[in-house]
């Protein structure tokens, strides 16, 4: 079973009110409030155990609150990735010294251009590292990313995506095979070795939980979501993240954790 002893996450700043969003009509999201949120969110995190390095926010990147893109940190190696959306490019240059705290220099790898991943589209599973193909990440990307995990004997596994953001925006691992998902990965045969908890359209944002040390963080506001994780013997903690979903942001989305 893995265990996470840190987290890292970014403050959100002003100008997040213009990150990017394919959901408009839910509105821009209110600072304050995301401000407050973001609280809650780490107190969520400190309640799992673990350590939360807090880094300051960037107004140079609207959408660099959502750090999981940024990079990709393991057991034996860290990843920093080369995010799809060039507006969020530049965000790989501001995680490196932190994660230099934590990892070795010849545990750090880069994925270069023309390769592009965003950490949202990596779903890990003890050593096998699922990687969704998505407007985000290429194929050149995942190919970088498979190889840099073989020289630690990980494995990598492609998923094709047809409409969803990321990988994680539809499908979560809870650890104890278990697995949310939701729309085009429900019926996805690459999951079929997991017990599935098939998330409902009407609650497809909760597919994106995070597991932590055998709690599940939930979003705020989907009870059938809950009812499910929490028949299957989990602790769970709510957080209400709804000016993040107005960036199409989920809860995984807003950390690093290792
Ligand atoms: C973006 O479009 O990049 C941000 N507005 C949302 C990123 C969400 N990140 C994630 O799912 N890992």
């Amino acid at each position: 079973m893995r265990q996470f002893q840190h987290a890292i996450v970014r403050r959100p700043c002003r100008a997040m009110v213009d990150g990017i969003t394919s959901a408009p009509e839910l509105g821009k999201p209110i600072y304050e409030l995301a401000l407050e949120q973001h609280d809650a969110y780490i107190r969520a995190l400190e309640q799992c155990g673990i350590e939360v390095s807090i880094l300051d926010a960037d107004e140079a990147f609207p959408d660099s609150c959502f750090i999981e893109d940024v990079a990709v940190l393991s057991k034996k190696c860290a990843v920093v990735t080369n995010p799809g959306a060039p507006s969020r490019n530049g965000e790989k240059r501001l995680i490196i010294d932190e994660i230099r705290k934590y990892y070795d220099e010849a545990a750090i790898h880069c994925i270069q251009t023309p390769g592009t991943l965003d950490g949202g589209d990596v779903m890990m599973v003890g050593d096998c590292f699922y990687v969704g193909e998505s407007e985000r990440t290429n194929t050149e990307g995942i190919r970088q990313f498979g190889s840099i995990l073989a020289a630690y004997g990980y494995s990598c596994i492609a998923v094709p995506m047809e409409k969803m953001l990321h990988l994680k925006t539809g499908v979560n691992y809870l650890e104890n095979n278990n697995l949310l998902a939701a729309g085009e990965f429900a019926q996805n045969p690459l999951f079929d070795r997991f017990q599935k908890v098939l998330v409902p359209e009407e609650e497809a944002y909760a597919a994106n939980c995070v597991w932590i040390n055998d709690t599940i963080i939930v979003p705020e506001g989907y009870p059938k979501v809950l009812a499910e994780i929490k028949k299957l013997g989990y602790r769970t903690v709510t957080v209400d993240v709804s000016e993040f979903r107005k960036l199409d942001g989920g809860l995984s989305c807003l950390s690093l954790r290792f």
